[in-house]
């Protein structure tokens, strides 16, 4: 099987969608591996993805939370993308919009063939709230694994991160192998390894891989 390491260092803007209703018209066909980053507004997605991909610059970062409100793909190769998600829980958003979006966030969890798998981030001070479970049962329902990050790490000591940690495993074991959760800083790099590993076997389901294959 070739299962040559992807670099994340290699990834490239792609596209900006408006609207997550629609992120099928601009995404180039449901094929190949998408994995998408999702979480509360401020919870340090677009930091994440910064820090993995070792580009200041690529996703947009703020410390006004909702700052992403379009969805940014990036390209890995011609085969793989990284979708960074707008902020979910967004105090400021109507409440209208909010429905509207978390049914369209369900649809494309639900319907995106080519999700290979979903990074939910949380702020480790304030993990699993509501619609971080919702996000996490809706993607589990569908067979798609999910990374439970748990980011800004650095601002809290080792044992009560170890502790909140330790916890968040606990609250998520009976999704069993289906969610993994890990601690994260996009500032100290604390956790990238680990990520960047189980993003990279996400980067190689079987079927792509014996697609690849030489005959
Ligand atoms: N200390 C610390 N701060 C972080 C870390 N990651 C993100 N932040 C800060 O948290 C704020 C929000 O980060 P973003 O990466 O913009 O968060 P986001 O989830 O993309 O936010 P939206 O796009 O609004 O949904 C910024 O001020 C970041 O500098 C981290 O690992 N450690
Ligand atoms: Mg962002």
């Amino acid at each position: 099987m070739s299962e040559s390491r992807i670099d994340f260092r290699q990834a490239k803007f792609l596209i900006s969608a408006p609207d997550i209703a629609h992120l099928d018209e601009y995404l180039p066909g449901d094929v190949g591996v998408e994995i998408a980053f999702a979480g509360r507004s401020n919870a340090g997605k677009s930091s994440a993805l910064n820090a993995l991909t070792e580009q200041k610059g690529l996703a947009r970062t703020s410390k006004t939370p909702g700052r992403t409100q379009l969805i940014n793909v990036f390209s890995l190769d011609a085969d793989r993308r990284l979708v960074d998600l707008p902020g979910y829980g967004f105090a400021k958003v109507p409440l209208a919009m909010k429905i509207k979006w978390q049914a369209a966030l369900g649809e494309y969890l639900q319907k995106r063939a080519c999700l290979s798998g979903v990074v939910v981030l949380m702020d480790i001070r304030h993990p699993l709230k509501d619609l971080d479970l919702q996000m996490i049962e809706w993607a589990v329902a569908s067979e798609i694994p999910v990374l439970a990050l748990l980011t800004k790490a650095d601002k809290l000591a080792q044992s009560a991160k170890m502790k909140t940690v330790n916890k968040v495993r606990k609250d998520l074991a009976e999704f069993g192998d289906w969610v993994s959760v890990e601690p994260f800083s996009s500032t100290k790099g604390t956790g990238k390894p680990k990520v960047l590993n189980i993003l990279n076997g996400w980067c190689h389901p079987q079927w792509l891989t014996e697609a690849d294959k030489p005959e």
